[in-house]
């Protein structure tokens, strides 16, 4: 029986002591500033890497003023909770991004709202007819308003909760299950998600329905029957051979094969000289 006016319980499973039901910083810690103009403060998770992939994709055209500092944020010891990374996003999630080129820096949060900021910032990987543009942004959020029942309903309750609840599981699979089926038949009309062109859309999608469809997420590659997206493989296999989405998913990755984990990354040469040989595998959570 619940009680009528809710009150902390006892907080169980993996993230127990980060979970808090109230906003604001837990305590003083200013953030690192390195020397380029956009400084990105993140983890290696889903979100994270949609930003440092753009980042790179950014980078590898030419765009100079798109070189950054990326801070490792640990959400697992709280790093979140901060004095500083709670000015950059009153939120307290990462990804989090300074824009330290403008007169006053600017602050940006929400990974969608980062992309697009770094799109029109550099007027790259946006279309700019009105139309391919509709159709580009409703992509960019349909992914923001979709992947919080693939990470929040169904990572959670699939792998994460202490106790396997049935309804909850079935609900939440059933759901992913159709958004890669959104995602399937679209891409069985058009190379990438928003048309024939590669935009913010297909990297805000990749990192969590893409490494879905590889079974990377949670562990449910069987479960889910990702297999079956054949047009989703196709689509996820081409990105994984772009060399930007290559380096973008080894940025402020803390888990997973230690040779793909670039805790920090300051220069591109960080890539060649500063991959983790070794380290102690880190749970993600998106
Ligand atoms: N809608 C946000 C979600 C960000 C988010 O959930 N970040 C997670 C990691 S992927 C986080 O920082 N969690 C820390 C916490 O919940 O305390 C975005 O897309 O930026």
């Amino acid at each position: 029986m619940f009680p009528r006016r809710y009150g902390p319980g006892t907080s169980r499973g993996q993230f127990a002591n980060i979970n808090r039901p109230i906003a604001g910083p837990t305590h003083d810690k200013e953030l690192p500033v390195g020397r380029h103009p956009l400084q990105l403060y993140s983890l290696g998770t889903p979100n994270g890497v949609k930003v440092t992939v753009m980042l790179e994709e950014l980078l590898a055209i030419g765009y100079s003023g798109a070189e950054y500092d990326a801070w490792l944020i640990k959400i697992g010891n709280g790093d979140q909770f901060g004095s500083g990374f709670v000015t950059v996003n009153p939120n307290s999630k990462i990804p989090a991004l300074l824009d330290r080129s403008a007169p006053t820096p600017i602050h940006v949060f929400e990974s969608g709202a980062i992309l697009l900021y770094l799109a029109e910032k550099f007027h790259a990987f946006l279309p700019t007819e009105a139309g391919a543009r509709a159709e580009c942004l409703s992509w960019l959020f349909w992914q923001m308003g979709s992947a919080p029942y693939l990470g929040g309903g169904f990572g959670h309750f699939y792998a994460y909760a202490p106790e396997k609840i049935e309804y909850a599981i079935d609900r939440f699979a059933m759901e992913v299950k159709r958004q890669l089926d959104v995602l399937d038949r679209r891409l069985a009309q058009s190379e990438y998600i928003a048309g024939s062109t590669y935009t913010i859309a297909d990297i805000a999608i990749f990192p969590w329905y893409g490494e879905l469809a590889k079974g990377r997420l949670y562990g449910a590659g069987e479960f889910l029957s990702v297999k079956d997206c054949t047009n989703v493989q196709r689509w996820v296999d081409a990105l994984l051979e772009r060399p930007a989405v290559k380096r973008g998913r080894m940025v402020n990755r803390v888990y997973g094969d230690p040779s793909s984990q670039l805790h920090e990354r300051h220069e591109a040469s960080d890539f060649d000289t500063k991959l983790r040989i070794s380290s102690q595998p880190e749970v993600e959570r998106p």
